[in-house]
């Protein structure tokens, strides 16, 4: 686990993306932190060695990369993971059989499956509720429960938490208040400032931003945490190799300026799609139609490059994933490339269909990863692919 100093707290947002926890190499003077690509360290002598033993333990580059993430986010410790699923493993590994757990019931499909059907084996229990009223959070609360798990703006349905309201409960009952911002980017939102214990990232998404590897991300004020979930993260082993997390290192320095970007397109999209009588309804909290609006102008600094749609059918879904020229049908989010998906079939098919069906996951919806190409050329992409596809069921 790597430690951010006060320096790299000192800047702003786009200078710590840039400069935070990483120094010039002092060896050479390369201003890029080199890729540590070895797998152990030689020692001196017996118990003494520079800090540095073996690598699933600690690498140079991956240090660079948690400080740099610890202060993206605005916390004192970040840890790195193989994925973002091996970061949610590390959170459940906190508990102990017998706890339970109260998950936003939207999350990402594998999110999940994972605590449905790995942990839930292994002794914990679940209350998946509708976090997008903070009453329903408490109301699920049991002597047994331990940790808050929820996802804002979520994957795909794009439902708020009121961070402010679930982490006074949080802390109130005692705990563990975990916020998944993946979508939101530190850029446009910083959980731990309303309370979050824990911030999770799957840094696949924005934060590397290159669709060119796969990673996770903790970020943590508190001491016992860090100490327990670094201990986890040696114990366990799921960490990434020094080339993935010197792309996330390269990515995050220009995450403000395409986080600013992904969310001026999308925007316009927004906006424009929402006018479309063949769209039934957009979901994107930047429109002022979003029912969750106000909550987004007070906890977020903008609204992000994630777009659902609903087109009524499963036939008019399948016409325009496969109509659209520029937007690629792919699983993932947030590269600088525009992606198209169907969550219901895709990212989303582990979870109960009736589940799905409650929270308006439907067949007929479709999800748009807004990248940085041209925004009228991703304009245009949807006229025609919309066009091709008709009215028609
Ligand atoms: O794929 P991985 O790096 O393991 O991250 C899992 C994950 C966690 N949290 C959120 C909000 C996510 O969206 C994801 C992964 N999501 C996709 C692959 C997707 O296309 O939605």
């Amino acid at each position: 686990m790597a430690q951010t100093s006060d320096d790299d707290l000192r800047y702003g947002f786009g200078t710590r993306a840039i400069h935070a926890g990483q120094a010039p190499d002092p060896s050479t003077g390369a201003i890029m932190p080199p890729i540590y690509q070895t797998s152990t360290y030689v020692q001196d002598s017996l118990g003494h060695h520079k800090g540095f033993e073996y690598a699933r333990t600690r690498n140079p580059t991956r240090d660079a990369l948690e400080r740099n993430l610890a202060a993206l986010e605005g916390g004192r410790y970040g840890l790195a993971w193989a994925s973002g699923l091996a970061a949610t493993d590390a959170v459940l590994k906190l508990l102990s059989a017998g706890d339970h757990v109260i998950c936003g019931e939207n999350v990402y499909g594998g999110t999940h499956r994972l605590m449905v059907q790995v942990f839930q084996r292994l002794g914990l229990s679940f209350t998946f509720v509708d976090a997008r009223d903070a009453g329903r959070v408490e109301d699920a609360i049991t002597p047994a429960t331990r940790m808050v798990y929820v996802e804002t703006p979520t994957n795909p349905m794009m439902r708020l938490t009121d961070l402010a309201a679930v982490g006074e409960i949080a802390r109130r009952r005692d705990l563990l208040f975990v916020v998944d911002n993946t979508f939101a980017t530190p850029y446009f939102q910083t959980p731990l400032e309303f309370g979050a214990d824990l911030v999770l990232h799957s840094t696949t998404k924005y934060l590397n931003g290159h669709s060119d590897m796969v990673g996770g991300a903790l970020v943590m004020s508190r001491d016992d945490l860090a100490e327990r979930l670094g201990f986890l993260q040696n114990a366990a082993g799921a960490v990434p190799g020094p080339m993935d997390c010197w792309l996330t290192l390269r990515g995050t320095k220009t995450l403000a300026v395409r986080m600013r970007q992904h969310d001026a397109s999308a925007r316009r999209l927004a906006a424009w799609l929402a006018e479309r009588p063949d769209v039934l309804r957009v979901y994107y909290p930047g429109l002022p139609t979003h029912e969750q609006h106000d909550l987004a102008c007070r906890q977020m600094r903008g609204f992000g490059g994630m777009i659902s749609l609903e087109l009524g059918s499963l036939e008019r879904a399948r016409r325009v994933v496969g109509a659209v020229r520029l937007f690629a049908l792919a699983e993932s989010l947030g590269g600088v490339e525009s992606l198209i998906g169907h969550p219901a079939s895709m990212t989303h098919a582990s979870v109960p269909p009736a589940m799905r069906e409650a929270m308006g996951l439907t067949d007929g919806l479709i999800r748009l990863s807004v990248g940085i190409e041209d925004t009228e050329d991703l304009l245009q992409d949807l006229e025609q692919a919309l066009a091709r596809a008709g009215d028609g069921p």
